[in-house]
This record gives C-alpha cells, structure tokens and sequence, in this order.
C-alpha cells in the first residue's frame, strides 16, 4: 500500500498528513482491514456500486455526502468531533481537572481495555450481518444494511486510530487482534456475548440495529463524557452516524407490525402466516430474544470495574454532563434490583458499583419508546395486541440474574417451569424456520418482500423506488 497519499485516501480531521509514525502504523494495517472486510464483509456485493453515504469532514455539508461506491473503494476516514476549548473533566476524582489529551499513565491499561472492547463490536457486527445480502427484501434495506457495514468498518478504523496514535506498540497488536478474533468462533470469540449470536435472517437484523445498536448508543454516549479528550471526540462523531442504524432498526420493525397488521386486516385473520407475513406472537418472542441479549451487554448490577471506570474519569454516565449533582457520587445511592427468594425486589446500593444498572435503566426507558410507537401503528389497525419488553431479569446471562429462570412477566420460575414455557417466549427452530422461509431476495426496483411494508420516504430525498444498488 506504499505510495498512497493517506491524507487524501482516507479523510481525516486528525492532521494524519503531519503524523509519520501513526500514518505507518494504519499502512500496515490498511491492507489487513482490507483482506478482513474482503473475506468477512458482505458477501457477494464488493464489486457493486452501492448508494453510500460517506464522511469527508466532520462539519454539516461534509459528514454526509451521497454518491455510487463500491464498498472495498469506501473511504474510511478517521474524524473527532471538533475540541472544545478549555474541556475539563466531568466527574470522578479528577472532576474539574483539564482534559487528558495524552494516556494518562497510570490507567493506561483499562483505558486500552475500553476502547477494545468497544472496537471489537465493530467488525462483529459485520461478520455477523455477512450473509444478508442474498436475502435482502428489498434494494432500499440492502443499501441499508451495507451503509451500516461500511460505518461499522469506519468506527473501527476510529478505534484503531485511538490504539495506534495513543498506545504504542501494545496499540498495534491490539488493532491486529480486532481483526483476528471472530463473531461466534470457539477458539476465537469477539468479547461481548451478543456479538457471538447469529444474525441469520432479516427479522434478527432489524431487532439487532434495534437492541443492540442501542446499547452502542448508551455506551458511546458514557465513552463520549471521557477525560481521556481523543476518546471523547471520536465517539461524540461516531453517535452522530449511530443515529442512522437506530433509524434503520426502529423503523424497520415499525415497517414488519405495519405489514403484518394490513395482512390482518385485509385478511380478516390472525394467521398471517397464510398470507407471508409475520405474527405478531414471532416478533414479540424475537423482541424478548434481542432485548434480553442486549441487556447483557451493559454488564453486572454491581460492578467494581463500572465505579473504577466512573472514578478514573474515563466513562461516565449518559447525558453527565447535564446532571446536577457532585459528579463524584461517593455517598450517593441507586436502586437496583434485588432476589429475595423467587420474587424480584429492589434494594438501595452504593452509586458508584451501580452505575452499569444505571445505564441499563437509561436504555430500557429508550427501547420502551420504540415499543410504544410499533403499538400504536397495531392500535391504529384497530388490532388488540401489545408488544412488550419482557422483565429485565428474562433470560439473562451476566449478573444478578444469571443463575435464575424469570418469566417475561418477573416471575422466578423453577427450571421445570421454565422448560415447559420457554417455547411461547423465545423464537423455536419452527418459528426460525418460518421466518428463514420468507428471506427470499427481492431485488427489483421499488418492490418490497411480503413480510414488510415499503419505508415512508427513501434515503437522501431520492424515491423510494430509486436504484440504491446497481446490481447489473
Ligand atoms: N459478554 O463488572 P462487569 C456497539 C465481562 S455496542 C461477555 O459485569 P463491566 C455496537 C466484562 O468484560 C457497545 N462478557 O462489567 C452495537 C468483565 O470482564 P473482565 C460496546 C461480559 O466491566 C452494534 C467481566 O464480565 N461498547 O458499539 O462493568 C453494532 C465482569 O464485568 C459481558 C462497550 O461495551 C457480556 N455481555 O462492564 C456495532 C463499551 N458483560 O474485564 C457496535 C466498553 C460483562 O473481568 N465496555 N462482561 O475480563 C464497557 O464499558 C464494559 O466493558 C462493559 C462491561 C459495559 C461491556
């Protein structure tokens, strides 16, 4: 890859032109990351132009031009938000203190920790999202989902960049084991849980940029309050690209209810099924699936390393910054849930251990936004149904409720209980063989698959039936 001029190839507000050793180091991992996306991106689509958009700069004009580009071509550009003069840090011992702009040296190892696990979701999520193209269910959801994937691509060059301005060599064998590990691979898993589940057809995809694009956005926000300035900076513009992927999950599943309460209407059945559709039951047990394994993600109720973090000053809370409190939080308490025997309480804990159940409390009131919203397109139908989340501590695998069977309801249930129900709660394989029936490509020109309604408007002001990818 010698002989590429980097400032221009790869769009930067990081005046990479100026920075000889880092741009040696993204040299030597460019044709890497390239081999990764050629082998592990979406399959069957590199050499088609895609309708894209793509950031130049991080100002209004240029962070989102649209034109044709073939994905392996996109530029993957390394942005920070624009410095805020002055910064100082928001919380933890150092609250008041000035902004890091340098690794502060005695919490270099969690801060690399941090931003690692942050950049393994990253190229996850495309492995695990590969194989939907010869799915798609319509060109517009195909443009989508690649959009999506080339961003996910960029927020790992923006962690990489972190790894290898900041950390040095341990930096650069970090940014090489991104992409060595594997979503799903038993010898070689990505970090968290939910990045090692399948995403084998549409319906899961659409929960997954719904659930666990969400927590992107939560644990980015709490990375944007960093100390630690770079790390600020690139997630507060990675957020501004997150918001796309959230509107592609919310509207998406919004588009499924929309389709299949028409199939209802018009049929005058619930059996949708008969008519390509997909039962309002399917989403709710796919909804408790998605939501369960994203609230994993926010890790442990009680968790020394959330107060180490807070502490540190590295990750704050969500919106910190418009709290009016002491920002230190040392003798101030949370709630958070409790088992007292086979009930679910609540107990008064510690702030600072609690802070993961804070977050977690942050997000479950967003995705109870979007639930709310499916509802009312099904009250609109005149339908009597209400998708729900089910009870935070439903099939959990990290934390307090790790050792329990609850019902959607909050109920502790035996494991007997739990067996003889779990089949009316969680998708079953005839359930995932129904949906995997339906994932039939429609690539024609403003068609759309019998499962989902076509979306309000296209993207970038362009109709809906506009050809988002050339596939001829
Ligand atoms: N799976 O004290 P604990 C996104 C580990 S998504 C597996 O309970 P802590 C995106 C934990 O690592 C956002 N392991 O939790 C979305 C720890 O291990 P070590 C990703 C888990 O540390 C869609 C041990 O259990 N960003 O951007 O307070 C598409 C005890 O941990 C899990 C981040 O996560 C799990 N679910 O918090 C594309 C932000 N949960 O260290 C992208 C950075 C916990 O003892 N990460 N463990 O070996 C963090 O802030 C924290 O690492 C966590 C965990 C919130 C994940």
């Amino acid at each position: 890859m010698a002989g590429i001029d980097y400032s221009e190839r790869i769009p930067n507000n990081v005046s990479l032109g100026d920075n000889r050793r880092l741009q040696r180091a993204l040299e030597e991992w460019q044709p890497k990351f390239i081999d990764w996306w050629m082998s592990m991106g979406p399959d069957g689509f590199q050499q088609k132009d895609v309708y894209l958009r793509t950031a130049v700069s991080v100002d209004a004009q240029g962070w989102a031009q649209f034109d044709y580009v073939r994905m392996p071509e996109y530029r993957w550009g390394l942005f920070l938000a624009e410095p805020e003069a002055g910064r100082t840090i928001g919380f933890g011992d150092h609250l008041g203190a000035p902004c890091w702009q340098d690794v502060p040296g005695e919490y270099r190892g969690v801060l690399r920790r941090l931003i690692v696990t942050q950049g393994d979701t990253e190229p996850a999520s495309v492995e695990q999202q590969r194989h939907l193209g010869a799915t798609c269910p319509s060109l517009y959801d195909l443009r989508n989902l690649f959009q999506i994937n080339v961003e996910e691509g960029r927020h790992l060059w923006a962690m990489v960049y972190l790894l290898d301005a900041y950390f040095g060599r341990d930096g650069r064998e970090e940014s090489e084991a991104l992409l060595q590990r594997r979503s799903g691979d038993r010898d070689k898993p990505r970090i968290l849980g939910a990045f090692n589940e399948k995403t084998p057809d549409w319906l899961s995809y659409l929960m997954f940029t719904y659930f666990t694009d969400r927590d992107g956005k939560y644990q980015l926000a709490s990375l944007a309050e960093s100390g630690f300035d770079p790390l600020s900076r690139t997630c507060r513009f990675m957020l501004t690209e997150e918001a796309h992927h959230l509107f592609v999950g919310e509207t998406g599943i919004g588009r499924v209810v929309q389709r299949t309460c028409e199939l209802m209407r018009e049929g005058k059945t619930d059996d949708v099924r008969r008519l390509g559709g997909i039962d309002l039951e399917t989403l709710q047990k796919y909804i408790n699936f998605h939501y369960s394994v994203s609230l994993d993600l926010f890790g442990s109720e009680v968790s020394t390393n959330a107060a180490n973090f807070y502490t540190m000053g590295l990750k704050g809370r969500f919106e910190e910054s418009k709290k009016k409190d002491d920002h230190r939080l040392k003798d101030a308490t949370y709630t958070v849930s409790e088992l007292a025997g086979d009930r679910i309480t609540t107990r008064e804990a510690p702030a600072l251990p609690s802070l993961n159940e804070r977050l977690r409390d942050d997000y479950i009131a967003d995705c109870q936004r979007g639930v709310d919203r499916w509802n009312q397109i099904i009250k609109k139908h005149e339908i009597d149904f209400e998708l729900r989340l089910p009870n935070r501590g439903f099939r959990r695998a990290i934390g307090l409720f790790a050792e329990v069977k609850v019902s959607p309801d909050g109920l502790v249930l035996s494991e007997a209980a739990w067996d003889s129900n779990k089949h009316a709660w969680l998708p079953t394989e005839a359930d995932q063989a129904y949906v995997q029936s339906l994932m039939r490509p429609v690539t024609e020109r403003g068609r759309f698959a019998s499962w989902i309604a076509p979306p309000a408007r296209g993207v970038n002001s362009q109709p809906v039936d506009f050809e988002y990818v050339r596939l001829a």
